[in-house]
């Protein structure tokens, strides 16, 4: 099965021209699936088209009534995804702004299945880019994966930042019984999330690959809302968080590991 999680907030412009497109791409490649969309709060007519597009019976809606944040919102999509799978499920994250295509999803499964335990939509992959991306925005972003990789590095990865990535379902519910509360620990840092996200798996031995995609920013409806302040700050954060050297995450991995080799 593979199940696909949306995190949308006001996304009523997007969710029109992104769920036939994902519908279609889902029911070609000949297994089961299901759609899995957490409506954060919105303010526009989001849940309204959600309850439409729930009569097909491929979507649940998880609800939150006041925005609580990309955070929060990941924590409920990949809990109830690790739920709802079993062995050999893969689990889907793209944005709902329909800059992530859905014809990119099929490519990343199948490398998932040569043996990966997450596979990145990279724009920075051969074959991979951006249209309609700032130059400024571009900028940013590639400031913050050079950083990401200097921080955080993880072979063969080069995309840090895009949230379209395909994971192993059992890497997901290892990673839940694992870090319990704190697989996705720092909640109120803007996107910072899906950083977290990555370099967690990679603490419990996650192996990594990229697939290449080409961002649509010119198909972007809805504003960003992305806080870029904020999500720095969750950056700086996470950065000390993991590399301090009493009880840091990558010190505490560490540790486990020496644990469980002495056992
Ligand atoms: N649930 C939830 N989703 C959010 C929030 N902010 C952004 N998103 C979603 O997360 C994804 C990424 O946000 P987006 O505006 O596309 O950021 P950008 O692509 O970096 O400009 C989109 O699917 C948004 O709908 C939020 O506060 N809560
Ligand atoms: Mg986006």
């Amino acid at each position: 099965m593979i199940v696909v999680l949306l995190p949308a907030y006001n996304e009523e412009a997007s969710l029109p021209p992104l769920m036939p497109k994902l519908r279609q791409v889902l029911r070609t490649m000949g297994e089961p699936y299901r759609i899995v969309v957490c409506n954060d709060g919105s303010r526009d007519l989001t849940a309204q088209l959600l309850q439409g597009l729930e009569l097909d019976g491929d979507l649940d809606v998880i609800t939150h009534r006041i925005n609580r944040g990309l955070g929060e919102t990941s924590r409920d999509l990949f809990e109830r995804a690790a739920d709802i799978t079993g062995a050999g499920d893969v689990i889907v994250r793209m944005d709902c702004d329909d800059t992530h295509e859905p014809e990119f999803i099929p490519r990343l499964v199948a490398r998932l299945r040569d043996g990966y335990d997450v596979v990145v939509a990279s724009r920075f992959a051969p074959g991979g880019g951006q249209k309609g991306v700032s130059a400024y925005r571009a900028f940013i972003s590639q400031g913050a994966n050079l950083f990401m990789k200097v921080f955080f590095p993880i072979p063969g990865l080069r995309e840090y930042t895009c949230g379209f990535r395909a994971y192993r379902a059992e890497t997901i519910q290892q990673a839940i019984r694992h870090f319990g509360n704190n697989f996705i620990q720092l909640k109120g840092l803007g996107f910072t999330c899906t950083l977290e996200k990555i370099v967690k798996l990679k603490l419990l031995g996650a192996r990594f690959a990229e697939a290449p995609f080409v961002l649509r920013y010119d198909n972007k409806q809805s504003t960003s809302k992305m806080v870029s302040s904020v999500t720095t700050l969750g950056y700086l954060v996470m950065t000390i968080m993991y590399h301090w050297p009493r009880g840091g995450w990558r010190v505490q991995a560490r540790q486990r590991s020496t644990m469980s080799d002495a056992a």
